[in-house]
């Protein structure tokens, strides 16, 4: 980038400064496209864990409304969750179950952004 900006300097000044312009603007702008994300998970994404969880939770980078999550187990079988105030907008979303016998689980998630992006995901983890 630096090279290709002292190239063009040479050839044509106002190149360089609408191309400038247009940079701070993307630059400028950027946070407001910004999606939020899910920024971890307790259990983490492929956690192996010795002692059987009852619940599973989703921090996001920003508020968020979770519309459905669902948790498999073995064969894909679904296990049967509880959400607390489920429709209810919020940076963290949890989850409860019963403890988990030992296997593969999958958690999978859906929410919409504050922005009305929709989101979804999933983390993996296994009981040990
Ligand atoms: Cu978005």
């Amino acid at each position: 980038m630096t090279k290709r900006v002292h190239a063009m300097r040479r050839r044509s000044r106002p190149l360089l400064a609408t191309m400038l312009a247009a940079a701070i603007g993307l630059f400028a702008t950027a946070p407001a496209f910004a999606h939020a994300r899910l920024t971890s998970s307790d259990p983490a994404d492929g956690a192996k864990l010795s002692a059987a969880p009852t619940s599973a939770r989703l921090s996001f980078s920003e508020t968020v409304l979770v519309t459905d999550v669902s948790l498999a187990g073995a064969a894909g079988r679904e296990v049967e969750t509880h959400r607390e105030s489920a429709m209810r907008p919020a940076a963290q979303s949890e989850v409860t179950f019963d403890a988990l016998p030992p296997g593969d689980y999958r958690l999978q998630w859906r929410a919409q952004s504050a922005d009305g992006h929709p989101m979804s995901g999933s983390i993996g983890f296994t009981v040990k």
